[in-house]
């Protein structure tokens, strides 16, 4: 296995969704090390300080100091949550020239350090970043994963499980593409214990399910400003499949390589995560609707890929 072993994370930017990853990694005792980056040296001072107080009364122990890129040298996972965030009434892809641009810079500093890890990208659009990431870091796609359709799975999953007053773990379906407006829902494969849960919903019901899935991030940014507690969960999860080798499938960004037909994208698709970071897409049979719903997320990416990358 050719990553650097141990089980130490380096987080990029301690903003809403950073700071919530780290609260969620420290109270469930995935890690030993956590270090807090950000270009807001008293922002990420003060997490530490703030977190390193709770340390007492979480699960394990955990050594959570604020550090530099240098720091990355020898960890197993790089977080990256840095960037511009989503403001009112601006798409994701709004961001992504901002970002990229950010991006260029942190991930050349973390390879300078000899960083020999995993990446794990959540910073909006998260898709376009992780394919960015993978570039400006020259790893193999298997060792940069973004946080792809994690959080709106997550929504799909609990708006089921609530529709069907059954527990969100016992529903299983994927929302796959886009981390945005051209995502879609699974339903040919979403179920309880094995039975679709689609014939027993009209089209209209199915249609509001989606919606609410998609333009959830929208209504809690209108009603607090930014959504981070959903995306931090998620992160973590992620973060505790790579660190504990658990070979679960977990909807992430992975990059394509002739996947439900596509190549050259980061995209939302179910993936075996364990140690060595995406061990392998899932490729799912979609139904012609869902396929063809897949292309054009896919041509969503690939068209802002081209505006960057030509
Ligand atoms: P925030 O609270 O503004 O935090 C961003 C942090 O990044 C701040 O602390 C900045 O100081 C820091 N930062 C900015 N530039 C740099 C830099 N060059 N180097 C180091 N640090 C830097 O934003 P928030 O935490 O709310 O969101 C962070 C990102 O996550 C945004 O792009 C969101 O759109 C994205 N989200 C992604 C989700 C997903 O599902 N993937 C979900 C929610 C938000």
């Amino acid at each position: 296995m050719n990553v650097t072993l141990g089980n130490k994370v380096v987080l990029v930017g301690t903003g809403a969704v950073g700071s919530s990853y780290a609260y969620a990694l420290m109270n469930q005792g995935i890690s030993d090390e956590l270090v807090l980056v950000d270009l807001n040296e008293e922002k990420a001072k003060g997490d530490v300080m703030d977190l390193d107080h709770g340390i007492v009364y979480a699960p394990n122990s955990m050594s959570i100091k604020f550090g530099t890129y240098e720091d990355c040298k020898d960890a197993a996972l790089v977080v990256i949550c840095a960037g511009a965030a989503q403001k009112p009434g601006e798409t994701r892809l709004d961001l992504v020239s901002k970002n990229v641009k950010i991006f260029e810079s942190i991930v050349n500093q973390i390879m300078q350090s000899g960083f020999n890890g995993i990446f794990l990208v959540a910073t909006n659009p998260v898709d376009i970043l992780a394919y960015a990431t993978w570039k400006f870091s020259g790893l193999p796609k298997e060792r940069v994963i973004g946080s792809g359709t994690v959080l709106d799975s997550a929504r799909f999953r609990y708006l089921l499980g609530e529709e069907f007053d059954t527990a969100p773990t016992s529903v299983h379906g994927y929302i796959i593409g886009e981390h945005g407006d051209s995502q879609l829902p699974v339903w040919s494969s979403a179920n309880i214990s094995g039975t679709q849960v689609a014939p027993k919903l009209t089209e209209e019901r199915k249609q509001e399910i989606a919606v609410q899935v998609r333009d959830a991030a929208y209504k809690i940014i209108e009603s607090k400003g930014a959504t981070y507690y959903g995306i931090a969960m998620g992160l973590a999860r992620i973060t505790r499949a790579i660190l504990k080798n658990e070979n679960v499938v977990l909807p992430v960004g992975a990059y394509l390589e002739g996947e439900n037909g596509h190549s050259d994208v980061y995209i939302g698709v179910p993936s075996v995560i364990n140690r060595t970071g995406i061990k392998k897409v899932v490729e799912l049979s979609l139904n012609d609707q869902e396929q063809e719903k897949f292309t054009k997320s896919v041509q969503t990416l690939k068209d802002i890929q081209a505006t960057i990358w030509g």
